[in-house]
């Protein structure tokens, strides 16, 4: 908030704001129905990933259980979860993307 002082000055408040961190990690999950082309074509047309990037990435969930698709502004990262999980869903594969805090 503004408060005019006697001089005529504004001054403004220091608020303790505590930020949430900007920035959000969007994540893959494995499951055993996905086929494994599919979830390349994802990483590429969604992630920007070249083909044997999107590849290790790819492989890397299927064997760790997770994996970072990127770091993306909190709008971005929300926006990408859900094209990915729509396209995923119209495309009657189970694969699930979310989002974490960087
Ligand atoms: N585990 C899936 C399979 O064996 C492949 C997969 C990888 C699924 C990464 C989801 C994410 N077909």
């Amino acid at each position: 908030p503004l408060h005019d002082n006697q001089s005529g000055l504004v001054l403004q408040e220091a608020k303790p704001k505590l930020k949430k961190p900007p920035f959000y990690k969007v994540i893959l999950l494995n499951d055993d129905f996905t086929p494994m082309d599919f979830v390349v074509e994802i990483l590429m047309e969604f992630f920007g990933m070249p083909h044997e990037k999107a590849t290790h990435v790819m492989l890397q969930v299927h064997m760790q259980g997770v994996g970072v698709c990127g770091t993306y502004s909190k709008d971005v990262a929300e926006t990408k979860v859900y094209l990915v999980n729509e396209y995923s869903r119209a495309h009657q594969h189970p694969l699930m993307c979310t989002m974490e805090e960087a």
